[in-house]
């Protein structure tokens, strides 16, 4: 699904600001036919979570369904264009009225989805929207419910971050030509010096030609082919190649020709760029790379996961100086605001799927009933989707099917199995894995990933306050990974609870000086070991969570406090990070 951008020939509208909002606890907006005529409302900004907008408790982590509503005008100019109507996203599902008719509904909380308007709407006049979200979680939802819920509950989610919900992504209201690109892919390619796309387009309605030309950063125009067919190599003479050291972006102007007419441009960010696991290396345009960084959340005081460009500028600077180069999606598709920064700023992207919970505390969950093949059709359905909005980003550089997932079950690997072959046959040109809190011993998929990424605590969940412990657990970890699937190794969470301005000496859990020293035994370990190929502290910053007597104002494993703060560790591992890591081993 292509991001809406302005052109010659298309329009967007953002539909922010302030819409109408309401809760349905019980349930009966539907029956009373709010979406025709609402209640009492209040003030709510899109897009952004709710649970943190208002003094309403039971808004804070809210259970059921809630409403939003607005008028909009489509403009008078829009006239033989097609409207679209497209959602950011909201979370969990939706259904969406358009002037109290059924317009569209959705399933799953990060991505987007549009629906077309034109027959619906009159340019130059005024329409209605109403949009139901439920917030409700289940076996079959991804992310799932599995874990009996406590008492004045309705489900319980076993994730670590706080379920926000609401439209948390920006609305957007656009136009096209009635012929119009709906989908390009972009598949970059480098022999030796030579560099350049292969491209291969769909377009709805008739036309003669698709018309490509790449442009340079100062907008000329280095490369062109036109073609009737609906795929093409383009080769860029002098190609430059992104990485994070140059993050060097060509705009691909896609032109759908007819009658000897450009109907519809479209313009494409794009960098050229391979990757590829050789042995246990991994390669970024031939060249080993060491990924260095954090995972993080989307997570701001009081606007939750909706993006704020201001918010993402401080985030991407704060990676800059901590000299990260990569993050993980920590554990579910970010917004595509965020994925074009990355793109344009060289930091590497992990994309995640939204499958994390998958884990019963004990309980069995790969099992019929609990996570069994119908909560797989929801997580490959949003695997294609995620798949399709994200491809053609050179930032990811590959993909994590899942967070922590009862890799230990028996049930797991026919779970999973199915899940990589889609994603492999969806993309030839990532790696393809998912995060692993098994222990080499328990994994049952490992051999399915092609590179192994994998969370370890020693020095928090176990072994609390030994840090002397650390080197010798860590290091008989990792190479037990090693030894049995001989795979490239990522560390994609270690950490601990740290209290931003909490000291002590000698180092005592939960203050910035155990941090710093748990950090240390970690990077000691990781640069003694050739099959290491990158670590993710966790966490970038501290982010909300549901409450829980671990949870002190949420996880506050951060190196950044939610306000985006240093911690002693930030500066420790901006120092670490300003080495070359890995290429010495
Ligand atoms: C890991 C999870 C992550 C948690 C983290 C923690 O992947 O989502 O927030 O632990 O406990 O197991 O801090």
């Amino acid at each position: 699904m292509l991001f809406p951008r302005d052109s010659s020939t298309r329009e967007v509208r953002e539909l922010g600001g302030l819409w109408d909002f309401a809760k349905d606890k019980e349930n009966v907006g539907v029956k009373k036919r709010w979406f025709a005529n609402p209640p009492a409302t209040r003030p709510m900004a899109v897009s952004a979570n709710f649970n943190e907008q208002t003094e309403d408790d039971d808004l804070w982590e809210y259970f059921g369904a809630v409403w939003y509503f607005r008028r909009f005008v489509v403009p008078a100019s829009w006239t033989a264009k097609r409207i679209v109507l497209r959602i950011g996203a909201a979370n969990y599902s939706s259904r969406v009225w358009l002037d109290g008719r059924p317009l569209m509904t959705n399933e799953g909380g990060a991505l987007p989805f549009e629906a077309e308007i034109t027959r619906r709407v009159a340019p130059g006049g005024e329409h209605f929207l109403a949009v139901r979200i439920d917030t409700t979680l289940s076996a079959t939802t991804v992310p799932p419910a599995v874990l009996p819920p406590e008492k004045g509950r309705p489900f319980e989610y076993e994730f670590d971050f706080l379920h926000m919900s609401g439209i948390h992504r920006p609305v957007r209201l656009y136009a096209t030509a009635k012929t119009y690109l709906a989908d390009v892919t972009v598949v970059p390619w480098i022999r030796g010096a030579a560099g350049g796309l292969d491209v291969s387009f769909k377009v709805a309605g008739k036309y003669d030609s698709v018309r490509l030309a790449a442009l340079d950063d100062r907008r000329r125009k280095v490369a062109s082919a036109e073609t009737s067919k609906s795929s093409l190599r383009l080769a860029i003479p002098g190609c430059r190649f992104w990485s994070p050291d140059r993050p060097y972006l060509y705009t691909l102007k896609v032109e759908v020709m007819s009658g000897g007419r450009v109907v519809d441009e479209y313009p494409l960010p794009v960098g050229v760029r391979t990757v590829k696991v050789q042995g246990t290396k991994f390669l970024l345009n031939g060249k080993p790379v060491y990924f260095k960084g954090a995972s993080r959340h989307e997570d701001f005081p009081v606007i939750g996961r909706g993006p704020n460009d201001a918010v993402l500028v401080k985030d991407f600077s704060l990676m800059k100086w901590a000299n990260a180069n990569f993050f993980r999606t920590v554990h579910y598709p970010y917004a595509e605001e965020v994925l074009n920064m990355a793109d344009r700023l060289g930091i590497m992207v992990i994309d995640e799927t939204p499958a994390v919970g998958m884990n019963g505390k004990g309980r069995k969950v790969f099992t019929r009933g609990i996570i069994d093949e119908r909560t797989r059709k929801t997580h490959l359905a949003l695997l294609e989707r995620q798949y399709q909005r994200d491809k053609n980003h050179p930032s990811i550089v590959m993909w994590s099917l899942a967070n922590e997932p009862a890799s230990w079950e028996a049930g797991f690997r026919p779970y999973i199995k199915p899940v990589f072959d889609r994603m492999r046959r969806l993309d030839r040109t990532r790696p393809v894995s998912f995060v692993s809190d098994a222990g080499h011993r328990g994994e049952k998929a490992g051999d399915l990933c092609d590179v192994i990424l994998t969370n370890l605590y020693f020095g928090w969940y176990s072994r609390t306050a030994q840090l002397d412990a650390i080197e010798d657990e860590l290091s008989r970890e990792l190479d037990g990974w090693y030894a049995r699937f001989k795979k490239p190794v990522i560390v994609t969470e270690f950490g601990c609870e740290t209290i931003a301005g909490m000291h002590s000496q000698p180092p005592l859990i939960f203050t910035e000086e155990y941090q710093v020293e748990l950090v240390k035994h970690y990077a000691a370990v990781l640069d003694s070991k050739p099959y290491v190929i990158g670590e993710a502290i966790w966490v970038m910053n501290d982010f909300l969570t549901k409450q829980g007597l671990t949870r002190c104002g949420g996880n506050r494993k951060g190196i950044f406090t939610r306000l985006r703060q240093p911690k002693m560790a930030a500066h420790f591992l901006r120092e670490r990070w300003s080495r070359s890591l890995g290429t010495r081993k």
